[in-house]
């Protein structure tokens, strides 16, 4: 049985990473989406509200759950009990990060090993922070992000 973490920070779900989730939770068993709550800047949505989007977005798929995390990502795991890290990667700016952070990863827990699922064309220039400056320049976010997120975006910088 293969039970993979699909972390990130999810401030807010995009197109993108929705696309990432239902494509790896073809491949493995049990996906765990881990939201990381301890991020250095504040975030616009709190865990909770990060985690109840989720929740919500992904409520049709059987094999996927969502949970906060706080600390280090292997140790997460390890209390999750899994050994695979799924992780999307864009371009090669997303490279150097993600290569150093899966090396990283595996030299604190060698039995933890990252997989990269390319994107999606389609979504390939999309990020959180893309969708949070649109947003914030009342810019229309509908292509990047489901109907839910885009009303609680709205609601959030109405606020
Ligand atoms: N298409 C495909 N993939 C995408 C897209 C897209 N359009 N947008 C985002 N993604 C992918 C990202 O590449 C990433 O793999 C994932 O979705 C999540 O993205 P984000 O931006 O929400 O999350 P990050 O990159 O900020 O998450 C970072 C972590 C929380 C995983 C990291 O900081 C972490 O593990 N922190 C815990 C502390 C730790 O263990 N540190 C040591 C490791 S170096």
């Amino acid at each position: 049985m293969i039970r993979a973490i699909y972390p990130g920070s999810f401030d807010p779900v995009t197109f993108g990473h929705l696309d990432i989730i239902t494509r790896s939770s073809k491949i493995v068993d049990e996906l765990i989406i881990g939201v990381l709550m301890n991020k250095a800047k504040t975030p616009l949505f709190s865990v909770e509200e990060r985690v109840k989007m989720l929740k919500e977005v992904t409520k049709d798929l059987g094999n996927v759950k969502v949970v906060p995390f706080d600390g280090l990502l292997v140790e997460f795991a390890r209390q999750q009990k899994a050994r695979l890290v799924i992780r999307g990667l864009r371009a090669i700016t997303d490279f150097e990060y993600e290569i150093q952070m899966s090396q990283t990863n595996h030299k604190l827990e060698p039995e933890v090993e990252t997989m990269f699922l390319t994107t999606n064309l389609k979504y390939s220039y999309l990020s959180s922070t893309i969708v949070r400056e649109v947003a914030a320049f009342g810019g229309d976010i509908s292509q990047f992000v489901p109907e839910t997120v885009a009303k609680s975006i709205k609601e959030k910088m109405s606020q």
